[in-house]
């Protein structure tokens, strides 16, 4: 690796050749503070084991000796809250989606979860316009909701997802707010609620892609031109570091990297110290070329500025890695009679940002495959987020019995496998 001293406003660009190096995550206590009432978007694996890489703060009460400690991640399909404490035995978490108040509009979500440990449940409740009691109950099914805890003689800990179609949600967004709040019964007798009511506490919470720490010495920013991505794309990053003290800034060192979570799948650089003229600053072009066996998820870079006097400021950003397409299979409403005709229709869209090819394989069982005008078909398509519509025509024989048959699409572009299923219905003509 190179290193460089860097003086002035000195400009690196640096091609994605540096060795993965393991990343040591800074201790949450006496690291950099970040602003509250701010999510960052992250994926967390919902385990009931608690990492602070997949956690943003948002409370924490006290109940006796020990703390309370509520925290939320989002990314653009969930919204996730977790839950640590001394020792359960159930949770609640109040959502007002439209932060219009908890007993008013269609908005206000009451998510129960107990009892805690391997045969947790979780219930949602609505509570609805005017109405102090539940208007309507529902299902963890309809809902969506996944949820994990583990309970052990340090306390409990509980992580919970909740998809943006349980809230009603249509797009979950950088600047997406949500009004929460957080509350618990402890273990023992009589069982105490902390807070009595959180429904009186409820918080504001704002979607970010993008944090720094809270410092008066340095400013700290980074401009990506695409936040998703898929495997094997090419995540490119511009950062700058500005000196905002007023005097001559002394660095020790500036790193860039991924969250310990992906610190291993992803490049890391570390620049020297020197020292940053008043108003000047340093500007570094930063790209690592992400595995084809990249997990999906949100996750974040992390870059890092260590200053003398053992301050340091931090920046993490959110990317997102999603899947090279999107699909649907659709075989159309209501059944088929024999000799006409039914379009299967696969729909496409482009996650990356260069042209995909690919392939759609059509699987029917043998009565009906013989009635189908392609077997396979081809697509191209050039941008990112464009669309291709792939559609088959399906007359089934004369002879095609009455019944449900399996409809599989099996679609390949690149390294990307994906089978659709579905079921088509044969009917009397
Ligand atoms: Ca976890
Ligand atoms: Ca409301």
């Amino acid at each position: 690796m190179k290193h460089s001293r860097l003086a002035g406003f000195l400009t690196v660009f640096m091609a994605a050749t540096f060795s993965a190096q393991a990343q040591q995550a800074t201790p949450q206590s006496d690291g950099p503070k970040f602003p509250v009432g701010f999510i960052l978007s992250r994926t967390p694996n919902i385990d009931g084991v608690y990492d602070p890489n997949e956690w943003t703060l948002f409370d924490t009460q006290s109940a006796g000796d020990a703390a309370i400690s509520t925290y939320a991640s989002w990314d653009t399909q969930n919204v996730y809250f977790a839950i640590k404490g001394p020792k359960l035995t159930s949770a609640i978490v109040y959502i007002d989606a439209k932060m219009d108040g908890v007993l008013n509009g269609a908005d206000n979500y009451q998510i129960t979860v107990t009892p805690l440990g391997a045969d947790s449940v979780v219930d949602t409740k609505v509570y609805n316009s005017m109405a102090a009691t539940p208007a309507a109950a529902l299902t963890k099914a309809v809902m969506g909701a996944v949820v994990a805890s583990t309970t052990t003689s340090e306390g409990t800990f509980i992580e919970l997802a909740i998809p943006k179609r349980g809230l009603l949600l249509e797009k979950l967004e950088p600047n997406t707010k949500l009004a929460v709040s957080g509350g618990v019964t402890l273990a023992g007798t009589p069982a105490v609620a902390v807070p009595a009511d959180p429904r009186a506490k409820m918080q504001i919470l704002s979607m970010m892609d993008q944090m720094v720490s809270q410092n008066s010495l340095v400013s700290l920013d980074l401009r990506v031109k695409d936040r998703t991505v898929v495997p094997g794309q090419t995540l490119s990053l511009d950062f700058a570091a500005k000196n905002i003290s007023g005097q001559p800034l002394v660095y020790k060192n500036y790193t860039i990297g991924g969250d310990p979570r992906i610190a291993d799948l992803t490049n890391f650089l570390r620049v020297r110290g020197g020292t940053m003229a008043v108003k000047d600053g340093i500007k570094l072009g930063f790209s690592t070329d992400l595995p084809d066996t990249m997990p999906l998820g949100a996750y974040t870079m992390v870059s890092e500025m260590n200053l003398a006097d053992g301050q340091s400021a931090q920046l993490l950003s959110s990317f997102e890695v999603v899947e090279l397409l999107d699909l649907s299979l659709n075989t159309g409403s209501g059944p088929v009679t024999v000799v006409t005709e039914r379009k299967i229709v696969v729909k496409i869209k482009n996650n990356k940002n260069k042209s995909v090819e690919g392939i759609v394989r059509l699987i029917l069982p043998d009565a009906l495959q013989t009635g189908l005008d392609k077997q396979q078909q081809s697509f191209r398509i050039q941008m990112e987020d464009g669309r291709e519509t792939v559609e088959f025509k399906l007359t089934p024989k004369q002879t095609v019995a009455v019944g449900e048959y399996p409809v599989k699409a099996e679609i390949e572009a690149e390294s990307f496998k994906k089978t659709l299923t579905d079921a088509i219905l044969v009917g009397k003509k």
